[in-house]
């Protein structure tokens, strides 16, 4: 399965699954989500998965070139799964390795966006790009910014979809283009994760089944001082996130960015004092 990709259990050592995705830009890991988590994310999703119409309208055409028409998105997860906000959002391989990798640069991380990402039968390879590129302001050379996952919540395959990476690209020359033999296909079974990086190129693969969709989750993790691609906090308001975990609402965003004992700032105070705090204290 998958060449090219180091592949490891749920239960694996996040210090060697960090230590492969920064060798080799993505990693898979087998059975992240247990069977019962996977049913219940599946079941959650359903709904808001039925209303969502693949032929929308993007904020932008290059977005909607990005995604094509055939793709149905839900994102905004942490208020419509609570499964996704506990058991995945905080699961300790993703914040494992989210602590080896994007500590070193920030205080702490946020969730960036969580997204299921549907691609119907005829979608297109999308364009091989780095997720890092929306941050294009921050120049480089820069820390990792961002750890990126697709959790299958089908089974991935070549034909279906499988999300595509290009192992070593994160060290690359950002104009270099892969070859063909340079690209892995994530196949693996629903429930399974791979997890790239920022500065990983990648692709959702062509969709060449005649009925199947490939259901797939984005997760996706920042340095807790830069803009969120989704606006966390109105996707996931007070009211929904005072039901989650401390630490659902801590990756959410309800955490200040605490730079002090690194001669910085707060970021993120809500009148001078800590959101999540506050919600602790039922002043939020
Ligand atoms: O759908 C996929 O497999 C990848 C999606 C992706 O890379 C993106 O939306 O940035
Ligand atoms: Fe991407």
């Amino acid at each position: 399965m998958a060449a090219g990709l180091e592949t490891f259990n749920a239960d694996a050592a996040p210090d060697q699954v960090a230590q492969a995705l920064l060798e080799h830009g993505g990693v898979i890991v087998e059975g992240l989500l247990s069977e019962e988590s996977l049913r219940r994310l599946n079941e959650e999703v359903e709904a808001p998965l039925a209303d969502a119409d693949p032929g929308m309208s993007h904020l932008n055409p290059a977005v909607g070139f990005f995604f094509g028409k055939r793709t149905r998105h839900v994102a905004g997860l942490a208020s419509k799964s609570r499964t996704f906000a506990t058991d995945l959002l905080c699961h300790p391989v993703l914040t494992g390795v989210c602590d080896r990798v994007l500590l070193p640069a920030c205080a702490r991380y946020q969730m960036n966006l969580g997204h299921i990402i549907d691609r119907g039968p005829g979608s297109e390879q999308q364009l091989i790009h780095r997720d890092e590129l929306v941050w294009v302001h921050v120049p480089r050379p820069h820390p990792e910014l961002q750890v990126a996952s697709m959790t299958a919540l089908v089974d991935f395959t070549s034909q279906n979809g499988a999300t595509r990476l290009v192992p070593g690209s994160h060290r690359w020359e950002y104009d270099r283009t892969p070859e063909d033999s340079e690209i892995v296909d994530a196949e693996m079974a629903a429930g399974s994760s791979v997890i790239y990086l920022g500065s990983t190129l990648h692709a959702g693969g062509a969709n060449e089944t005649p009925d199947v969709w490939r259901r797939g989750l984005h997760l996706s993790y920042v340095v807790g001082w830069l803009r969120t691609e989704e606006n966390n906090y109105l996707a996931t308001p007070p009211g929904v996130a005072r039901t989650l975990p401390r630490a659902s609402q801590e990756l959410i965003g309800y955490a200040v960015h605490d730079a002090i004992e690194d001669a910085g700032g707060y970021l993120g105070m809500l009148g001078m004092r800590d959101p999540v705090e506050l919600m602790r204290d039922g002043e939020l």
